[in-house]
């Protein structure tokens, strides 16, 4: 970071509760969203707490005052339960730290909204699976999030961004987005727009199932990548469910699916050499086991069934936003080289392509954990 940005990380800094003398500032972790920084205070001569400090992505979520009235309301539920359960409630869910006006969020001189949490020590967020098991305790830790939420008073909750998974609603938009062709680019990508028109079905599964009250409606995080999970470093389970910025009603599937999307791949998100991307059905084994284990019984008949469609439509999904944002010149998603979301959209299609093949495979492995 240049001084300059050190000195303005450190006025915003001054507004919070933070205690003791600032001794370093650092961007930290792997989001395609949200600015986040590490910061690190002295406290005389009780040694160094670490703070996580994040600028909010106003353009991606317009009702940050919304948004962490979510994040308040949801981290002390889980807090409450977690010491019920007898666990850790500083370790095992975020916790926000207000500023010195007693607010859980701070407004600059620029309109931008920031926010402060309590760091987890010893715990990592991974970007690829190490260890099947990771993947597995991850998984235990996302259906315990949801199970622990199963009462939680859903219709406190706000959408903090409308038709989020709505994959219908999602295809309506890139299809504008070829429609309009910003940035020139819809002549080179050819085969993956048909690639994306070619499961137009897939698209409003299951739009028309909510429609027609077919599904019991969750408090869902909806945004479940491994990195958005900390496995403690000792331990190996997963500790805490973290960015909850997405976290309202949903189904089951969505959060089953995306971690299959993000952690079930033997490639990165970004990875160009698509030989190395496909979908590891012993990955989504391990998966499959924890999630149903951590949702503790609550996932009915219909939703088991339909966990292998979530995977589906939930890389689907996410391929074609990456596939629309990269033909809108790349104003979502952050990108650090050029057809980022491009090579992006395109491991996205060739795991689709790989579910597709192991379609029966799939579904035997959750008839077997069912
Ligand atoms: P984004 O929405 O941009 O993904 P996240 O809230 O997921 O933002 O934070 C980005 C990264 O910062 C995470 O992947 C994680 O590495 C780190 N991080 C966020 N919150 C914490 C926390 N409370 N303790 C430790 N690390 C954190
Ligand atoms: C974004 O915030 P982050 O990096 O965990 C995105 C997800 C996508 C994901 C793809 C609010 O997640 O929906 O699946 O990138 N979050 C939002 O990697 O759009
Ligand atoms: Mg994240």
């Amino acid at each position: 970071m240049t001084q300059e940005e050190m000195r303005h990380i450190s006025q915003i800094a001054s507004n919070f509760q933070f205690e003791g003398n600032l001794m370093s500032a650092e961007p930290w972790g792997n989001g395609h969203i949200n600015d986040t920084y590490l910061l690190t205070y002295e406290i005389g001569k009780m040694g160094c707490i670490r703070v996580i400090l994040q600028k909010m992505n106003k353009k991606v979520f317009p009702r940050p005052v919304e948004l962490m009235e979510n994040i308040v309301n949801v981290t002390a539920f889980l807090h409450d339960k977690i010491a019920e359960r007898g666990g850790n409630p500083y370790r095992e869910t975020l916790n926000v730290i207000p500023t010195k006006e007693g607010m859980p969020y701070y407004v600059d001189s620029e309109h931008e909204y920031w926010r402060s949490f309590v760091f987890i020590t010893d715990a990592t967020c991974y970007e690829t699976v190490e260890r099947v098991e990771d993947f597995y305790q991850s998984a235990l830790a996302f259906g315990r999030f949801q199970c622990l939420l199963a009462d939680f008073p859903a219709e406190k909750l706000h959408e903090t961004i409308k038709n989020f998974h709505n994959t219908k609603s999602r295809l309506e938009d890139f299809k504008k987005a070829v429609r309009e062709d910003v940035a020139g680019r819809v002549s080179q990508v050819g085969d993956e727009i048909q690639f994306v028109l070619d499961r137009e079905a897939d698209a409003r599964f299951f739009t028309d199932l909510i429609e027609k009250n077919e599904l019991p409606i969750r408090v869902t995080h909806n945004d479940t990548k491994l990195n958005n999970i900390m496995i403690d470093n000792n331990s190996r389970k997963g500790i805490c469910v973290i960015d909850l910025d997405t976290t309202m009603p949903g189904l089951a599937m969505y959060d089953f699916g995306d971690s299959i999307r993000f952690g079930a791949s033997t490639g990165e998100e970004d990875e160009k050499d698509l030989s190395k991307v496909s979908c590891s059905m012993e990955l989504f084994e391990a998966y499959t086991k924890g999630f149903i284990e951590g949702c503790e019984g609550k996932l009915t008949k219909q939703e088991l069934e339909l966990l292998p469609m979530g995977a589906k439509i939930m890389t689907y999904e996410c391929g074609m936003r990456f596939l629309a944002d990269y033909l809108q010149n790349d104003i979502y998603f952050k990108i650090s080289r050029e057809e980022h979301n491009l090579d992006r959209a395109r491991t996205q299609f060739k795991l689709v392509a790989d579910m597709e093949r192991k379609w029966d495979q799939m579904h035997a492995i959750v008839k077997k954990y069912s």
